[in-house]
């Protein structure tokens, strides 16, 4: 019997720069999309680190009445406006206008470090994934472990995530963070609808639900830099029992996106056939203790 392959084997190494040169030989545009509202005194910082990782920079505004959308202008940034419903409109009014082929979603608030996003890109880039999520519980949160309030949301997220793991045979960390990278055509085959911060969940279930691989990177959530957090647990947990019980068991995808994501599937196991000797190659090349398969 072929023994099995360690888990880290399929895993590329956390890398620093992006490599755009696709398995499919092309190259890929990377968007980062930051939705801000009122984030005049955190959004500098963030632009500032994550323009080099983008061959698109875009800045989805939800009405700021402070500065933020000069500041996004001038560290050359596009800026477009919101319908004015929540950070999950905004998502959607990003992906809509974005160009590239692969999303990057970083909020604006300073808990996301900008340096992830090679981690989140390349696997997708590389063929190995159509979704990848930052989770903070493989790299921690400054976030989710300090009071009672924090105590309340990961335990919620936790019931989500295993409820999620249990009835799709996956297993995932973290449905809810909002870092993380998405092919475009898959974003939008997703038909989101979800207008608050529950289009995070909204994304994985479909994702998953649909058979698109979805992949997780450690990534660390950091304490929002200045300002107060806009999100009340107490106020939006409903929207979030709703959704998660809607999504997982109600939903029913329509024709065109399981056509959509079956497509995706045969796509990525006929450039996983082409590209395994290569892999195999560079895996015995390598100084790693790998044993690949004879
Ligand atoms: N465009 C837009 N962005 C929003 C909206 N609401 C929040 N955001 C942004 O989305 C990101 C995440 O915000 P939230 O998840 O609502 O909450 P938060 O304030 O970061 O909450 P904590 O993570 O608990 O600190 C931040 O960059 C916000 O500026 C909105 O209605 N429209
Ligand atoms: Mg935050």
């Amino acid at each position: 019997m072929t023994p099995a392959l360690p888990a880290w084997y399929t895993r590329p190494h956390r890398p620093s720069v992006i490599n755009r040169t696709g398995a499919d030989g092309r190259i890929w545009r990377v968007t980062v999309i930051v939705p801000t509202r009122n984030e005049a005194g955190n959004l500098r910082p963030v632009l500032e680190v994550a323009a080099p990782y983008a061959d698109e920079l875009l800045v989805v505004d939800g009405h700021s009445s402070d500065d933020t959308r000069q500041i996004a202008e001038a560290m050359g940034a596009s800026v477009v406006l919101d319908n004015g419903r929540g950070k999950g409109d905004a998502i959607r009014v990003g992906m809509a206008h974005a160009t590239g082929d692969v999303l990057v979603f970083v909020d604006a608030d300073g808990s996301h470090d900008p340096r992830d996003i090679p981690a989140l890109v390349q696997p997708i880039i590389d063929g190995y994934a159509d979704h990848v999520s930052g989770s903070r519980m493989l790299g921690g949160s400054d976030e989710l472990h300090a009071t009672l309030h924090q105590f309340v949301r990961l335990f919620g997220s936790q019931i989500i995530t295993l409820s999620v793991n249990y009835t799709q045979n996956v297993r995932l960390t973290d449905c809810q963070n909002g870092l993380r990278a998405i092919r475009r055509d898959v974003a939008l085959a997703l038909e989101l609808q979800e207008n608050i911060t529950t289009i995070e969940q909204e994304m994985v279930i479909k994702s998953v639900r649909l058979g698109y691989r979805l992949g997780e990177v450690a990534t660390h959530e950091y304490v929002r830099a200045n300002g107060e957090s806009n999100f009340r647990v107490l106020d939006v947990w409903p929207r979030y029992v709703r959704s998660w019980l809607y999504y997982l068991l109600l939903w029913k995808p329509q024709r065109a996106q399981v056509d959509a994501s079956m497509q995706r599937g045969q796509e990525a196991e006929a450039q996983r056939e082409e590209n395994l000797p290569q892999r195999r190659g560079d895996a015995e090349a390598s100084a790693l203790p790998v044993s690949a398969p004879k």
